[in-house]
């Protein structure tokens, strides 16, 4: 067994070409949710299937999000309602008192199709739609999202970190947005004064996903450590979890850049330095990292270091080595006779 923690381009594009390396079969892969919406009715899970579409053959390659050459039938004339109806000002939060009025999963990330502020693609469209409607007959995110990877022919077993609503929201000097907000609609540009994991108290991690991890090893990508990775440690259990069992992370950052998103921003914003150091910090329970060659940070435990920029999956079945071999010298330093 392999757990893989997914968020964002990172972990996936490490999955995309890890196959030579772990078997698929074998595989857990446990998605963030924490930047889930819920868009005019329909609940989008952005990091759930960016591993969906991508293990499913249908991810748009450009982007690392939504599917390749979707039309834009339902989204463009969403639009064109919304401006000729005077409704052209999103993103449009539903007021606070429907934040937790309906489906209980969408608390707190709830946005109008008026003025739709995420690009969502036809056939993407009738993904939502499709989980949308089996959560309201009654399934948990868990069972939908299996229902989901067998539609899609998955080879790895992919679930939600948690059944129960988790939002990360972004504290700026000008009053809080949903991540989506932040990132899509404001082009991450905001000052940022903390990021919130809300709900994350009252959330109950999805058995499946604490299973997998203390099945382990864990494997997590180079994903941002707030948003992506940051979701799941806030919930009961995970942490703990992951404490128990052998854990690789690969670094997101060289030294103190990083390859692309939001990451260097948000890690300032909750109090951790924006750096390969900044990560091992907020991964203590790492047991190994994977750096990149030219990451010279010196840190106190097993490191093996490679190019860890990945283009091609050439690019990923590279650090997917680098990770098996920084998962052997994890079990170098264990006892004898311990798994
Ligand atoms: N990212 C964008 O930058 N613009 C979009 O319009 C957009 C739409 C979108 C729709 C569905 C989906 O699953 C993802 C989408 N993303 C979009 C990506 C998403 O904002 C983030 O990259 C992830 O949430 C970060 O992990």
């Amino acid at each position: 067994m392999t757990t893989f923690l997914a968020g964002g381009t990172g972990t996936p594009k490490l999955l995309a070409g890890s196959a030579g390396v772990f078997d698929p079969a074998d595989a857990t892969v446990v998605g963030n949710t924490g930047d889930d919406v819920e868009l005019g009715g329909l609940v989008v899970c952005p990091d759930v299937d960016t591993v969906l579409f991508e293990r499913g053959g249908v991810l748009d390659r450009e982007t690392w999000w939504g599917i390749a050459d979707d039309s834009a039938t339902t989204h463009d004339y969403l639009l064109e309602l919304s401006e000729r109806a005077g409704l052209d000002d999103g993103p449009r939060y539903l007021p606070g008192d429907r934040q937790t009025a309906g489906r209980h999963l969408a608390d707190w990330r709830r946005f109008s199709a008026a003025s739709e502020f995420m690009f969502i693609g036809d056939r993407d469209r009738a993904v939502h739609a499709l989980r949308t409607s089996l959560l309201d007959e009654g399934y948990s995110l868990t069972e939908v999202t299996r229902a989901l990877a067998d539609a899609f022919g998955l080879d790895v077993d992919l679930v939600p970190m948690s059944d129960d609503p988790v939002a990360s929201i972004v504290h700026t000097p000008d009053g809080e947005l949903h991540f989506q907000a932040f990132w899509v609609a404001e082009g991450g540009d905001p000052e940022v004064t903390d990021v919130e994991f809300r709900g994350a108290d009252a959330a109950t991690a999805a058995p499946a996903a604490v299973d997998a991890i203390r099945d382990g090893p864990v494997i997590v990508g180079p994903s941002n450590p707030v948003t992506s990775i940051g979701p799941m440690l806030a919930l009961d259990g995970i942490r703990e979890a992951l404490e128990e069992t052998a854990v690789v992370a690969v670094s997101p950052f060289v030294e103190d850049e990083v390859f692309s998103g939001p990451a260097a921003k948000l890690m300032e914003a909750v109090g951790y330095e924006a750096s390969t150091a900044g990560v091992a910090e907020a991964y203590d329970f790492a047991d190994a990292f994977v750096l990149d060659d030219a990451d010279g940070t010196d840190l106190d435990r097993p490191v093996v270091r490679t190019d860890t920029e990945m283009a091609e999956a050439a690019d990923a079945a590279r650090v997917a080595r680098a990770c098996e071999r920084a998962l052997d010298a994890v079990a170098d330093l264990e006892p004898e006779g311990v798994a």
